[in-house]
């Protein structure tokens, strides 16, 4: 069995801490803002370690969008990279955990969309967007079957 990796940062670590304890009863709100936040498991693609990464609620329907912003840094955050090399992740919303594929959004109109999805549900992301030069990855999780 991979053994968990808890992030660096420790308001993450806090994050994911209190949001599994409690079975998805608390910690499920970015700091003071009150909008929700997944849960994200996944493997590291160098380590093979599992991660587990807080992000913005953001829904398609039965799919989830995933938005590597880390706040408009220059570079994207290194789960990217686990998602590109093991799209098999768990997602956690709340009290319900599903097992979910991602798939990074090549296609410039379904981007568009779910970009939109993205900025209704947390509008920073199109401060962070404006912020750096890199195009932020975008994915969307489907339920693994
Ligand atoms: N980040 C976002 O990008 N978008 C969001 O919508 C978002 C919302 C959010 C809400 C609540 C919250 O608490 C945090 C939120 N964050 C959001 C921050 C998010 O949880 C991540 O902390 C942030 O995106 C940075 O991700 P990161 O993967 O770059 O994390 C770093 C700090 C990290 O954990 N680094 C690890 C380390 O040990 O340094 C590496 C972890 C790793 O996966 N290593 C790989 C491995 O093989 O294990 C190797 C990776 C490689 O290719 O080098």
């Amino acid at each position: 069995m991979p053994e968990y990796v808890p992030s660096p940062r420790q308001w993450v670590r806090d994050q994911v801490e209190l949001y599994e304890k409690s079975g998805g009863k608390d910690g499920t709100t970015l700091r003071d803002t009150g909008l929700p936040v997944i849960l994200v498991t996944h493997t590291g693609n160098k380590t093979g370690a599992i991660r587990k990464t807080p992000l913005m609620r953001v829904k398609d329907g039965a799919n989830y969008v995933l938005v590597g912003s880390v706040g408009g840094a220059p570079s994207n955050p290194v789960w990217v990279y686990n998602l590109r090399a093991n799209p098999a992740v768990e997602i956690r919303d709340h009290t319900v955990v599903q097992p979910m594929r991602a798939r990074e959004v090549k296609d410039e109109a379904e981007r568009a969309r779910l970009w939109k999805l993205a900025v209704a549900a947390y509008p920073p992301y199109a401060e962070y967007q404006a912020k750096t030069t890199r195009r932020i990855p975008v994915f969307v999780a489907e339920p693994r079957r």
